[in-house]
């Protein structure tokens, strides 16, 4: 099995622990991704997933187990990593498509693909048809000479390696052969496999994610019941949650991230007239981000802040990730309703350079390096990050 060639396409957040946890059980593993700098910057040694255990392997398998590539070669099997990507509500295929295209046009007989992108259900058929569009030569009596299934990742950002090698791993292939195929590849990983169909795992996936939504959206919503109702909201949850089947989730500044507040409109479908919880979760996550930019606007006309000093800007505590981060939806709320006052923004988690500012001229990004410049300013924290947990006199909103 060992000789076996593996090629990880997506080396982000799941396909690089995916990739270095193969190299850990002895695998050489091919990687493959459209960023030219990752791969630069993976071939030396280095990675923006702030994982000690990522980083740690990423040094020690680099060059001798894992390789990372800016082209596609042919391999016995293909796990496919790329982000799903939405236009408006819907999902965009695009970059699925131009992976299996590329794919396609190196598959030989007995290749496997894993597709473990989140995806709208029905999509692993739809690019079935279209690997036997452009390979008909895999095809024999209408039956595909290759393996293909959908296993949706549940890599929670933070804990990776841990999470891709114990969390029930779902494996849908297309047909019997498939899922036997896959789960021989999985099971080198993660031994805790459960076989379905491609359409079961897909519409896993979205449940999943979409639960989790709705159960944010409640807490939410709790949260600005409890305030006009001058109740506390995280007593009423800590009792709440002693009910052994009550587990209530902690009320935020609203959704973040590059799954929780898009997957539900995967399963969203306005024909169907369906999933109207989904929408209404959508809205309470939503309504709670502004929410919570009101009362932090109040609080700064009543006291007349020329300056304010906001910690934390990724889209949850401990890792740096700004996709659909509330903090700076709140944040623009703010510089856009207060042009006058001075923002200032910090958060090491994030790059600099990954805070594109544009027209928002009233805020400044610090560096920690001149922090101390700013230690003065009125703070208020939009981000549990642990490294603010010393911090005196926040503003409390
Ligand atoms: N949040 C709350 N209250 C909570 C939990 C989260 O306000 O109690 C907020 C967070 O601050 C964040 C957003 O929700 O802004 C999403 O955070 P998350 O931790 O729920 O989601 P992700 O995107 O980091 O990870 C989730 C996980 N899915 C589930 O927990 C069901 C992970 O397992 C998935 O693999 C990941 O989405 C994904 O890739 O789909």
């Amino acid at each position: 099995m060992k000789n076996k060639k593996i090629t990880i396409i997506g080396l982000g957040y799941v396909g690089l622990p995916t990739a270095l946890s193969f190299c850990k059980k002895g695998f050489k593993i091919n990687g493959y991704d459209i960023d030219k700098k990752l791969i630069e910057n993976l071939n030396n040694g280095s990675t923006k997933i702030n994982e000690n255990n990522v980083k740690n392997l990423l040094k020690k398998y680099i060059g001798k187990k894992f390789f990372p590539k800016s082209h596609l070669e042919t391999s016995d099997i293909f796990i496919i990593t790329v982000p799903s990507n939405k236009i408006g509500k819907k999902q965009d295929l695009k970059p699925l498509l131009s992976v299996i295209s590329r794919v396609g046009k190196l598959l030989k007989k007995n290749n496997l693909i894993i597709i473990e992108t989140t995806s709208e259900v029905g999509t692993t058929q739809k690019l079935r048809k279209k690997i036997n569009k452009i390979r008909p030569d895999l095809l024999s009596k209408k039956k595909e000479r290759y393996f293909l299934s959908y296993c949706p990742e549940r890599v929670f950002p933070g804990n990776s390696l841990f999470e891709i090698e114990n969390n029930p791993k779902i494996i849908g292939g297309i047909n019997y052969n498939s899922n036997i195929q896959t789960q021989k590849i999985i099971s080198i990983i993660n031994r805790n496999t459960y076989l379905t169909s491609d359409r079961t795992a897909e519409t896993i996936k979205l449940v999943e994610n979409s639960y989790r939504n709705l159960q944010i959206g409640f807490v939410n919503e709790l949260s600005i019941f409890s305030e006009i109702n001058n109740l506390n909201v995280d007593e009423i949850i800590r009792l709440s949650n002693m009910h052994p089947r009550i587990k209530l989730l902690k009320p935020g500044i609203g959704v973040g991230g590059h799954c929780i507040p898009i997957d539900p409109y995967f399963l969203i479908n306005k024909k169907q007239n369906n999933f109207k919880t989904l929408e209404a979760s959508i809205n309470s996550n939503n309504l709670k981000t502004l929410w919570v930019s009101k009362k932090i606007l109040k609080i700064i006309k009543k006291k007349r802040f020329k300056k304010i000093l906001f910690l934390g800007l990724s889209y949850k505590e401990n890792i740096g990730d700004l996709r659909e981060s509330p903090a700076f939806k709140i944040l623009k709320i703010i510089a856009k309703k207060m042009s006058s006052l001075k923002i200032y923004i910090y958060d090491p988690y994030i790059k600099q350079d990954d805070i594109k500012l544009g027209k928002f001229k009233n805020i400044t990004s610090v560096k920690k390096s001149n922090l101390k410049n700013y230690k003065d300013l009125p703070k208020l924290k939009l981000v549990n990050h642990k490294i603010f947990e010393d911090y005196q006199n926040l503003i409390k909103f």
